[in-house]
C-alpha cells in the first residue's frame, strides 16, 4: 500500500532527522575552550569592548579582561543603584549609577584593576588589562 510506504519513509526520515540532531548537540562541547579561563593567561587576545552588567546583587562576570586602549561598559540592569568605586588605583574617579545607567572606561594601562560597590558590600569585581603581547 502507498500508505504504508510513506509512513515507513516518514518513519526513517524522523529517525534520521533525530540522529542529526544528536550529532549536532554532542559537537557543542568541544567547542567550549576547556582551559583558558581566569588569570592565568592564555585563551586568546583580550577583546578591545567588554560589558559587565551589574545585576541587583553582582557584577557580572566579576572578574573580566580587556586589551590596552579597550573600553569596558558597565551597565546596570538592576533597580537598584549602584556604585564603580576604584580599590586601591586611580584608573576612574568612584561613580554611581542609577538604574539603567551605563558607565564605561577607556583602559590605556595593561594592570588588574579592583572596584567595588560601596552599596553593596559583597559586589567587586576586577578588570585586568593585558597587552595583546600577553596573550
Ligand atoms: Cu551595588
Amino acid at each position: 500500500m502507498a500508505g504504508k510506504g510513506a509512513d515507513s519513509f516518514m518513519n526513517r526520515f524522523a529517525v534520521l532527522a533525530m540522529a542529526v540532531a544528536f550529532v549536532g548537540c554532542s559537537s557543542d562541547p568541544p567547542t567550549n575552550p576547556g582551559g583558558g579561563g581566569g588569570g592565568g593567561g592564555g585563551g586568546g587576545p583580550a577583546p578591545d569592548e567588554v560589558t559587565v552588567t551589574m545585576t541587583e546583587t553582582s557584577f557580572t562576570p566579576a572578574t573580566t579582561r580587556v586589551a590596552v586602549g579597550g573600553t569596558v561598559t558597565w551597565d546596570n540592569t538592576s533597580s537598584a543603584p549602584h556604585t564603580v568605586t576604584p580599590q586601591g588605583h586611580t584608573e576612574w574617579e568612584n561613580h554611581s549609577l542609577p538604574e539603567e545607567a551605563t558607565f564605561d572606561v577607556t583602559f590605556d594601562t595593561a594592570d588588574s584593576y579592583d572596584y567595588e560597590c560601596t552599596i553593596h558590600a559583597n559586589m567587586t569585581g576586577t578588570i585586568n588589562v593585558e597587552e595583546p603581547d600577553d596573550a
